[in-house]
């Protein structure tokens, strides 16, 4: 407010209003003013990177007005809004998505006009742009979808994350190795705005310094210590279709210089104080690699807090302008946790409230309770957060007294509901009794937040009745609930498949479907019309051949387009069990081996793709992608074997690749061990490109199953509810090893693709460890489907009616469907209509 300017002058301003370019003359013009002036380059000197830079200037100058239109209209509404908390925010390419949500893509992109006519192609400058790969995977790709839905629907919602200067690591495969490379992704990023202006102190360490004031009330004060600052980064994120543009703020971590150890710089001790500047800095340095996995670690825990404190910080000065009563926080601000990362915020919060703002303790805390929400993403021991007691109170001790605080009032509560319970107390409390003591985020999350949910059905109500059972004893069911997860059709249709969605444009008559996508059912009318199946199949081959272009490019091996696809994409893990895919490959190539001419005829060509990063210290996960490679060389170099099968495995998979690898798959895997994999979103995404799948009764395969018909997936393998009774059947010698993975045992350990020492971990890990994620058990069954793919492959017609029928019934795994759900139950917000308050009526 104080830097608004005052009303005599602003009619100066009003007469220069800016306003973005409106047609193919205007964008040009644009272009090549940001060429010149901005890039300081010329057109004797602009090659694709430069066309990529000024292109996206272009279409940023466009973005930023509806930006900050949508900011005003937002503050000026003055309604509620949503604050999205996540550690990973995995946005893939803007330059597209920008485009396409503004809806002028056009206007660049046709010929004889826009690129074309300054002497570029569209597909190249696209390509120019590096990857904002600030997650690991499903978890941090969910948080970028949901906010593109929350801005295409109109929801006045803030995303808070970390600047990482290095995002997830680049992947490459040497000699079959993954060999990993940082990413550097911050050269040229013109989807940013630093904030130099938005910064907040973040405190550390320190000791807490209690004393009583005049009333007679305890105050604690939180004192010494260092001080990090947080600097803002804001990347504006369009809505489709919608002039709405929101807001993704990302910290980003420098040295609090002159609060920061005087007593360094008066002993002259500079190289030491430059030393701590850089230890600022690294708090915001890197993304933890670790995907389904937590490890404790010092500097995870300090990325944690100082991002909660300084969006925290943000949020509450926001709520302050308005002047309310701290009881109406939670009408004005709802928070979601994704995952346990921001718990911290709960505390935080209580923190401000208590100590800074001089509230009640119940009165905090019942505030603290109503703002929160909380989503659970795994129900992997190894990956529930738990942070050890003794690190806390080193680094935010004053949290760590809030903490027991906490633990204390709700234990009491437990302890006058069920008397006596002490086994209920011990397994409920927030600190676990060991050696040494450990705080359990998701038990402080739960009790903190007012609504808790799992993303897929069956991950919902696996969380009430397993880890988080005692919970719904105490909370009772209602503050349990499911959200199933969605994904954004805007990227993972129209843009990462331009010609399909315009297929079913042409049967649904207008685009719409990109807004509500459950009017995809149209398509179904068509599924019998010739023209269209046909053009329905010659999009799948012609993405299946872009696809063919870039494994010859980067791999050397040559495939045949008409071969059927065969895709596993996503991150290595042995829940995901991508062991037991090339355990298959291995099984399919030892028959076609022992196969004559004759009988080899009879195979279905097929290839077998692979990408996914595995974490740098997951032995086991790279162990899995050097046999990967391994399979390959010898398969896709054996004469017997020619075109009947093929292995590759894709490097460095991300955003922009899912975007080229799923509109080019036949079928695809999603064959987690039943009960391990929370949702899923990838399987969403290779249906809704016109790919069936194969999978396990797991995540959100079954509510997949049950929207696009039984006939239409592939299912196999054990159910969740008999995974506990297997696992004991091998650890008690129960278990006979399935006699065809038995075979493939044996070709490894004979040396059939290299020294088979390098593999003997995975083979131990089924034949003697007691197998954990069920890969024998679950074997037979997965080849015998295989073999049913094959059949069903060769029935092309049959096959495509699959497909159309599938994508018409996808209608419900849209991000959007999912956004409206956290909405009306958890947040309870309302989207603001972009008419609402237009923003020239808005007074000062
Ligand atoms: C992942 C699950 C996926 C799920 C995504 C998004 C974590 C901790 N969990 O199954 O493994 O689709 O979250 O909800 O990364």
């Amino acid at each position: 407010v104080e830097a608004s300017i005052p009303e005599p002058q602003r009619e100066a301003w009003l007469k220069h209003q800016v306003s973005a370019f409106k047609d193919k003359d205007g964008f040009e013009s644009s272009f090549v003013r940001h060429i010149e002036t901005t890039l300081a380059r010329s057109m004797f000197n602009c090659d694709e990177t430069a066309a990529y830079a000024a292109c996206s200037l272009a279409f940023r100058d466009r973005l930023i007005l509806e930006w900050n239109r949508t900011q005003q209209r937002q503050t000026f509404a003055d309604s509620k809004r949503v604050y999205y908390l996540s550690l990973e925010f995995l946005m893939g390419r803007a330059l597209d998505n920008a485009m396409l949500n503004i809806g002028q893509k056009e206007l660049a992109k046709a010929s004889e006009a826009g690129l074309d006519n300054l002497g570029f192609r569209i597909e190249d400058v696209i390509q120019q742009e590096h990857d904002a790969a600030l997650g690991n995977g499903g978890l941090g790709r969910l948080a970028a979808c949901f906010l593109d839905s929350l801005a295409s629907l109109n929801y006045p919602a803030w995303g808070y994350g970390l600047r990482y200067r290095y995002g997830i690591f680049k992947q490459e495969i040497i000699d079959g190795y993954q060999v990993e490379v940082p990413d550097y992704w911050l050269d040229f990023n013109p989807w940013e705005f630093p904030r130099h202006d938005v910064t907040v102190d973040i405190q550390f360490y320190g000791y807490v310094h209690k004393s009583t004031d005049e009333n007679g009330k305890t105050v604690a004060r939180w004192e010494g210590g260092e001080t990090v600052k947080a600097v803002a980064y804001d990347v504006p994120i369009p809505g489709y279709a919608t002039p709405s543009t929101n807001n993704l703020r990302l910290w980003s971590s420098k040295a609090a210089s002159g609060e920061f150890d005087f007593q360094k710089f008066n002993s002259g001790d500079y190289e030491s104080s430059v030393a701590d500047q850089q230890r600022a800095e690294t708090i915001s340095a890197v993304l933890y690699p670790n995907d389904n996995l937590e490890r404790g670690k010092e500097l995870r825990l300090k990325q944690q807090y100082f991002w909660v404190a300084a969006s925290l910080y943000d949020i509450v000065r926001r709520f302050k302008k308005t002047r309310r009563a701290w009881k109406e926080f939670p009408d004005q601000v709802a928070i979601q946790l994704n995952d346990t990362h921001p718990t911290l915020a709960i505390v935080e919060l209580q923190r401000i409230l208590v100590d800074l703002e001089g509230l009640e303790w119940d009165e905090a805390w019942n505030i603290v309770t109503n703002t929160f929400g909380y989503t659970n993403h795994t129900v992997l021991p190894e990956a529930l957060e738990k942070w050890s007691v003794p690190l806390i109170q080193h680094l935010l001790p004053r949290h760590l007294q809030i903490v027991y605080d906490i633990n204390l009032f709700f234990l009491q509560s437990v302890e006058r509901a069920h008397p006596g319970d002490r086994d209920l107390l011990a397994r409920v409390s927030i600190i676990e009794e060991s050696q040494p003591k450990m705080v359990r985020m998701a038990y402080l999350a739960i009790v903190g937040s007012h609504k808790v949910n799992g993303v897929a059905e069956l991950h919902s109500d696996l969380i009430k009745t397993t880890i988080f059972k005692d919970f719904v004893t105490i909370f009772g069911p209602d503050k349990f609930t499911n959200v199933t997860n969605g994904i954004t059709p805007r990227r993972w249709l129209h843009q990462a498949n331009p010609r399909l969605s315009d297929l079913i444009a042409s049967k649904t008559g207008t685009h719409d479907f990109l807004k509500d996508l459950t009017l995809l059912n149209k398509i179904e009318l068509s599924v019998d019309d010739p023209a269209f199946r046909k053009e329905w199949a010659a999009i799948k081959l012609a993405n299946k051949a872009k696809l063919a272009e870039h494994i010859k490019n980067t791999t050397d091996v040559v495939v045949d387009p008409s071969a059927l696809f065969d895709v596993q994409v996503k991150r290595i893990h042995e829940y995901k069990r991508q062991q037991m895919n090339i355990f298959g490959v291995i099984h399919r190539y030892l028959r076609i081996k022992a196969a004559s001419p004759e009988e080899r005829k009879k195979f279905l060509p097929r290839v077998s793709i692979f990408g996914g990063k595995a974490a740098p210290g997951y032995w086991m996960a790279k162990q899995i992608i050097h046999l990967i490679n391994a399979v390959g060389s010898v398969v896709n170099n054996d004469k017997d074997v020619g075109n009947l099968l093929k292995v590759v495995f894709l490097e460095d998979y991300n955003v922009s690749k899912a975007e080229l690898i799923i509109p080019a798959s036949d079928i695809s895997e999603h064959i987690s061990t039943a009960g391990t994999e929370a949702s899923g979103t990838s399987n969403m995404k290779f249906v809704l490109n016109g790919g069936l799948i194969i999978g396990t009764c797991d995540g959100a395969n079954i509510e997949i199953t049950r929207e696009i018909g039984e006939n239409n997936i592939f299912l196999f393998g054990n159910l969740s509810e008999e995974v506990e009774d297997l696992r004991h059947g091998h650890n008690y010698g129960l278990h006979t090893l399935d006699p065809e993975l038995v075979q493939v045992f044996e070709a490894i350990e004979k040396g059939t693709f290299g020294d088979s020492k390098d593999f003997a971990g995975m083979i131990t890990a089924v034949r003697d460890h007691g197998d954990y994620y069920l890969v024998s058990d679950d074997f037979h069954s997965y080849l015998e489907t295989h073999d049913v793919i094959d059949e069903a492959y060769r029935n092309q017609e049959d096959w495509i009616t699959k497909c159309i029928t599938s994508v018409s019934r996808m209608g419900f795994f849209t991000s959007d469907r999912c956004i409206n759900e956290y909405a009306e139950g958890i947040w309870n917000i309302e989207p603001l209509p972009v008419e609402s308050a237009e923003p020239e009526k808005i007074e000062a």
